[in-house]
């Protein structure tokens, strides 16, 4: 559903309304859902998203993404059924790292859809810090060099189910040189209405930001370009979770120098250095029957530097990666006993991970119907405690030797496209990669799980987790009748999964036991997606897709927690002159598929239908206002996706509505 939406909104918005540039931009469309794409930075822009679509709808949109919701806002990325420690997650190509042990702050739940010019991602590319399943990188907008020129946008939405507004504001110039672009936004949201009528305590949310971005034009022909980003959030509840967040801050900066056409040979050369601080700071004053108070801040920084170079050899085209980068995440916990009593620990002991990596990747043409690209590369990583407190802590479950890790990652991929006539391609992926534990799965303790009631513990001694994957997809983007469908296998060797540890009791009151992370022998996670649209000369289109993915722990014969279940979605449009109306239905089978070590419970199947209509009016120079009106979950279903945690409901029926104006 919301990918129609996006479709449409994406032709509205994008002011050219007749049929061939919508033709155009729906290949966009089609080939950023094809997740296949190995390219890293393979721009498939979307400028100008409509103001109503959050960021969160445009990554549901994207094929192979689901989300994993523990509040409102800022989901977590679930790409091909896994999510966060074995995905990149990026911003503009700068690796943030969270700072909260509980995910409650995804690298997303930063950005808004207003600054958003782009989304990447590919499920068969890794990243040097910690994925092995796939890269997600959200491109922001920039100025532009091209002429001189003056821009200003201004939106504002409103939704009925939580009373959000949100309010963007952006102002761009230019002289053909050198052009800056000052953004800001405000968003606040109360608790939203579920479709039994109530309302969802400790789901409101409340952020702003405010991003600044230059670019200038050198007399060597090349570009200097920077961005800086301020992100802030305050009273942000988490209906999922125990508690709330009170405060969280990310600031991030990136200076970036390219160059074009160095030489007959060396096409491209571009140079990124980048920073970022992230701050979150917990809050359990405000709930009801809360047995011990915890403290409970986090903190992480990053700093790093990208290099990427494009060249033409031997009658082929050559891209190579060189990274290096720094990533530090630090948490810790007080809990107040009833007597005044306290107990200190980090949760997070200063982790400092260290990585370098190199990629290499050559594309051949073996003749206009074949493609061959082959990409190699290998990743360093030295991930350690670095708070001695942290150190000692842990030395009471392993030698202190043991808690300096270091490791090489190799990783190789072959892709084969055929064209077969102007019309269809097809594409096979064939490939390995490895990834790091993450910063909890190696040194988290008694990190405390509300969806399965768990204190999680580290282990130091987890080996590195591989991957090895076979993707085919075929893909149709022009015609009456398009289709893209993709089919993957991910086949995971030393899988990284909690167990129960019986001889441990839980430190968080309530919990019901100890749970640790190990490497399983092996697990699968197979799905299969298609997309089918049909497009009329007069302005009726139709659209069918499929999407279902199964996990399996092979070694016990289990499945895997946390996958999503089949969906269905069709969609009809209609488009006159400057509206566009849509009706829409989505089908979510019931999820009975369920790990029963991690006591998944089961989630029931449920209908929606969703309506939406669009204005757009185009006035002279480039200048344009949009509406946007929709109404989502027309019935006012109550249910909830099996990926939300603790089986939170989601919204009831909601009114959404939009302008947005550009001058
Ligand atoms: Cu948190």
């Amino acid at each position: 559903m919301k990918t129609q939406l996006f479709i449409i909104l994406l032709v509205l918005v994008s002011g050219r309304i007749n049929a061939q540039d919508e033709v155009n931009i729906i290949n966009e469309v089609l080939l950023k859902e094809a997740v296949v794409s190995s390219s890293k930075n393979g721009i498939d822009s979307f400028e100008r998203a409509a103001p109503a679509v959050k960021l969160d709808d445009l990554l549901q949109s994207v094929q192979g993404i689901n989300l994993i919701s523990r509040s409102s806002s800022g989901n977590e990325i679930s790409l091909q059924g896994v999510s966060s420690e074995r995905l990149d997650i990026t911003i503009s190509g700068i690796r943030i790292a969270e700072a909260c042990t509980d995910k409650m702050d995804p690298i997303n739940s930063n950005i808004s859809s207003f600054i958003t010019k782009s989304l990447d991602v590919s499920a068969t590319s890794t990243g040097p810090s910690s994925g092995n399943t796939g890269t997600v990188n959200i491109g922001l907008i920039t100025p532009h060099t091209r002429i001189p020129y003056v821009r200003t946008k201004f939106s504002q939405g409103f939704q009925s189910t939580s009373l959000a507004r949100s309010t963007n504001l952006s102002f761009e110039k230019g002289n053909g040189k050198q052009a800056v672009l000052v953004a800001a936004g405000l968003n606040k949201a109360e608790n939203y209405r579920m479709g039994n009528g109530q309302r969802l305590d400790f789901s409101q949310t409340n952020s702003a930001y405010f991003y600044l971005a230059a670019v200038k034009k050198l007399k060597s022909q090349g570009y200097l370009e920077s961005k800086f980003l301020f992100n802030k959030g305050w009273d942000m509840g988490f209906p999922a979770l125990p508690m709330d967040v009170s405060s969280a801050g990310l600031a991030m900066l990136s200076v970036d120098y390219s160059k074009k056409h160095l030489s007959d040979h060396w096409l491209k050369t571009e140079l990124k250095f980048y920073t970022s601080i992230v701050n979150h700071v917990m809050d359990d004053t405000k709930r009801p029957n809360v047995i011990m108070h915890m403290d409970m801040p986090g903190r992480s920084n990053s700093i790093g530097l990208l290099w990427e170079n494009k060249f033409k050899l031997l009658g082929k085209s050559w891209k190579s990666w060189f990274s290096t980068n720094r990533i530090f995440q630090y948490a810790d916990m007080t809990m107040y006993g009833s007597e005044g009593d306290e107990m200190f620990m980090l949760t997070w002991p200063g982790v400092e991970n260290f990585g370098s990596s190199a990629e290499l990747e050559v594309t051949t043409m073996l003749n206009p119907k074949y493609c061959s690209k082959v990409k190699g590369g290998v990743a360093y990583n030295l991930i350690r405690p670095t708070d001695e407190l942290g150190r000692q802590q842990w030395s009471v479950f392993t030698e202190p030797y043991a808690l300096n890790r270091q490791s090489y990652r190799p990783q190789l991929q072959w892709e084969f496209k055929y064209f077969k006539n102007s019309d269809w391609t097809f594409k096979s992926e064939l490939g390995f990669s490895y990834r790091n534990p993450s910063s909890s799965e190696l040194f988290g303790f008694y990190l405390f799980n509300r969806n399965d009631g768990f204190d999680y513990l580290g282990n130091p001694t987890l080996k590195n987790e591989g991957r090895q994957y076979l993707q085919l997809s075929a893909q149709k983007g022009r015609g009456v009748l398009r289709t893209n469908s993709t089919l993957f296998v991910n086949h995971y060797s030393n899988f990284i999964q909690a167990r129960q540890i019986e001889d441990y009791s839980a430190m968080t009151p309530g919990a019901f036991g100890v749970r640790q992370y190990e490497n399983m022998d092996f697990a699968v996670i197979t799905g299969i997606e298609t997309k089918v649209k049909w497009l009329s000369s007069y302005g009726l289109k139709l659209e069918q897709d499929l999407k279902f993915i199964k996990g399996m722990a092979l070694s016990i014969n289990e499945h895997l927690a946390q996958i999503a279940p089949f969906s269905s979605k069709s969609a009809v449009f209609y488009k006159k002159n400057n509206s566009q109306i849509s009706l829409s239905y989505e089908y979510t089978a019931q999820q009975a598929l369920v790990s029963k070590s991690l006591n998944e419970d089961q989630t029931p199947s449920f209908h929606l239908i969703h309506m939406a209509y669009i204005w757009n009016k185009q006035l002279s120079n480039n200048r344009e206002i949009s509406i946007d009106l929709r109404c989502n979950n027309l019935f006012d279903r109550f249910y909830h996706n099996h990926l939300s945690w603790n089986n939170i409901p989601s919204s009831g029926r909601n009114i959404i509505a939009s302008i947005r104006v550009t001058l």
